[in-house]
């Protein structure tokens, strides 16, 4: 009997489970750009012309393949709006009872296929380097789940950098020589741009006129929207920014988007390129002496790290994942997160990027939007779907560990062993934002004191009965009790001042 081959918007691999376990000479291809898949959070235009492109391309492979692929586009008038809806439709078209699907990287979307009056297999998604059953192998039992024993345990079954039983270069972590300041100049040109083609075209101007208010702007757009040119933009970051990766991973410039990172997130995510091709392409790049390990080792401890990681927790926590809140905090994101005007360079030029480009480098991600939300006490599950919207890459299923998780601190420290936050101070010695800022990111307190100077004590301060038994904290609360009892209440009364005044609207 014919069956549906369900392929969503970030499963773009010929290699995917469902289309694996299908018979090409009987089973048809669904592939639909919805409305309920693009507007379950505002997206960034850019994400999703370039998912929508990317579909319709790869829509075009499988044919060429020998695929019958059924492809709704979104103005078509016979879409049915949601995934379940374009399945039933497309059922009673081909007379297909039964769909194989890969497991979506959303609960939403996976208890939405559950609930689907089909019968739905759905297989698991092959495309990562731990399966479900490895991670909880890895995570039984253990008191605490820290990625960096994980990231061991996938380098040995991996081998990828390995000598023998011995991590290459004879250390797991090269760290300690990574994360330099920022440097004065970048000497690369950065990611690979392309020209939109027809197909690109098209879809820009379909999102244009479906979706006008979404906060982020869709041109100029150069995103990859095939796997070859992905494989190209790959190529292009493992010849120029990767040697120098490790040295500049935390760092930040006021002028410089992309640094030497290799912006590949969302061509991963969207099925474009399999993570083990992306490390052993780095890997390479070391055995034949182009870059030194601690770039390659940072790297790729991104990939099989942290990436296999975060999506481990985000299925072993469940579905409640994204509303925790531990820390209790409820302030609305303030507007300058949608562009609104504020006078804090570094959120200022954070915010700009990605509005224009759906992209920010880790280091703005945690240390700036994400440092300022925590700081500020911010509903986590607001700023969750911030970053779901306005990111190119976000799929729950890693957004959510490092928002909710890593960035907010709400899931109680699963995933980071103490809060990501910090003052002025680091954000002043990892960019040169705050030499053309409005505040002084030297002044403590009073007229034009840098806010994160402020909010970080105020912070550290409400959340005293929490974290100072943390010994990873210590350090700061003994340096917060001995400042004169004067000077913390004029810091706490600052502080309260500058979020009241972020409450009332105004201009920070
Ligand atoms: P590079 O810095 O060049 O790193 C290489 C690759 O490593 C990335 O492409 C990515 O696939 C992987 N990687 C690095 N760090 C992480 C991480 N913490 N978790 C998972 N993969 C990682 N990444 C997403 O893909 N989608 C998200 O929605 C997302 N949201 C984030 C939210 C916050 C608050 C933070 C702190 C991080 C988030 N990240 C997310 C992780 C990271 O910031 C991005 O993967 C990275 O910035 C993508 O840019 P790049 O390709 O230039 O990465
Ligand atoms: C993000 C997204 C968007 C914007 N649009 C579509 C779409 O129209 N059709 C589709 O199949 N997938 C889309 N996606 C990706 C899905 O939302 C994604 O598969 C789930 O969030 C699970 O990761
Ligand atoms: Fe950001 Fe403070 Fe530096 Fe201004 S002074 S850029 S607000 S850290």
């Amino acid at each position: 009997v014919r069956r549906l081959v369900l392929v969503l918007g970030d499963q773009l691999c010929e290699g995917l489970a469902a289309l694996d376990a299908a018979d090409r000479t009987r089973d048809v291809v669904v592939m639909a750009e919805v409305r309920d898949e693009a507007t379950y959070v505002r997206h960034h235009p850019k994400k999703i012309a370039f998912l929508f492109a990317a579909m319709r391309k790869f829509a075009d492979t499988l044919r060429d393949a020998g695929w019958d692929v059924r492809y709704t586009r979104l103005d078509d008038p016979a879409n049915a709006g949601s995934i379940c809806g374009e399945l039933l439709r497309r059922a009673e078209e081909t007379g297909a009872q039964e769909v194989l699907a890969t497991e979506p990287g959303e609960w939403r979307l996976i208890r939405a296929l559950q609930h689907c009056p089909l019968k739905v297999h759905l297989l698991e998604d092959r495309r990562f380097l731990a399966s479900h059953a490895d991670f909880d192998r890895w995570a039984e039992g253990r008191k605490s789940l820290r990625m960096e024993y994980f990231y061991r345990e996938m380098r040995r079954a991996t081998g990828l950098l390995m000598e023998g039983a011995n991590p290459a270069g004879g250390q797991w972590n090269f760290d300690h020589e990574n994360r330099k300041p920022a440097p004065d100049e970048v000497a690369i040109e950065g990611p690979l741009r392309f020209e939109p083609d027809e197909t690109v075209s098209e879809v820009l101007d379909l999102v244009e006129r479906a979706f006008p208010s979404n906060f982020g702007r869709l041109r100029p757009f150069w995103f990859a929207t095939d796997r070859a040119q992905a494989l190209q933009a790959l190529d292009r970051f493992v010849a120029d920014a990767l040697p120098r990766f490790g040295d500049y991973q935390d760092a930040m410039l006021d002028n410089h988007r992309f640094l030497y990172h290799a912006v590949i997130s969302l061509y991963l995510n969207a099925g474009l390129l399999e993570p083990r091709e992306v490390c052993e392409a780095a890997e390479a790049a070391w055995r034949e002496g182009h870059a030194p390990i601690n770039a390659v080792e940072g790297f790729i401890r991104q990939i099989l790290g942290w990436r296999e990681y975060v999506r481990g927790i985000y299925f072993r926590e469940g579905p409640d994942y994204v509303t925790r809140n531990v820390l209790g905090h409820a302030r609305a994101l303030p507007a300058f997160y949608w562009g609104a005007e504020t006078r804090m360079r570094c959120l200022a030029k954070a915010v700009e990027q990605t509005r224009d480009e759906a992209y920010a480098h880790h280091i703005q991600r945690l240390m700036v939007t994400g440092n300022f939300a925590l700081l500020a006490g911010v509903e986590p599950h607001q700023v969750h779907e911030w970053y779901l919207e306005v990111y190119a890459d976000a799929y729950e299923w890693v957004e959510a560990p490092n928002v909710i998780g890593m960035s907010q601190f709400a899931d109680g420290g699963i995933i980071a062993s103490k809060p990501y936050v910090s003052s002025g101070a680091y954000i002043s010695r990892m960019s040169d934002y705050c030499r053309s800022c409005a505040y002084s990111v030297t002044k403590k307190t009073g007229k034009g004191a840098c806010p994160f100077n402020l909010l970080y004590w105020h912070f550290l301060d409400r959340h005293r009965a929490r974290f100072e038994g943390n010994p990873r904290m210590a350090q700061m609360y003994r340096t917060w009790d001995r400042m004169d009892e004067d000077r913390r209440a004029t810091v706490l009364a600052e502080a309260r001042d500058f979020l009241d005044r972020i409450d009332a609207g105004e201009t920070v």
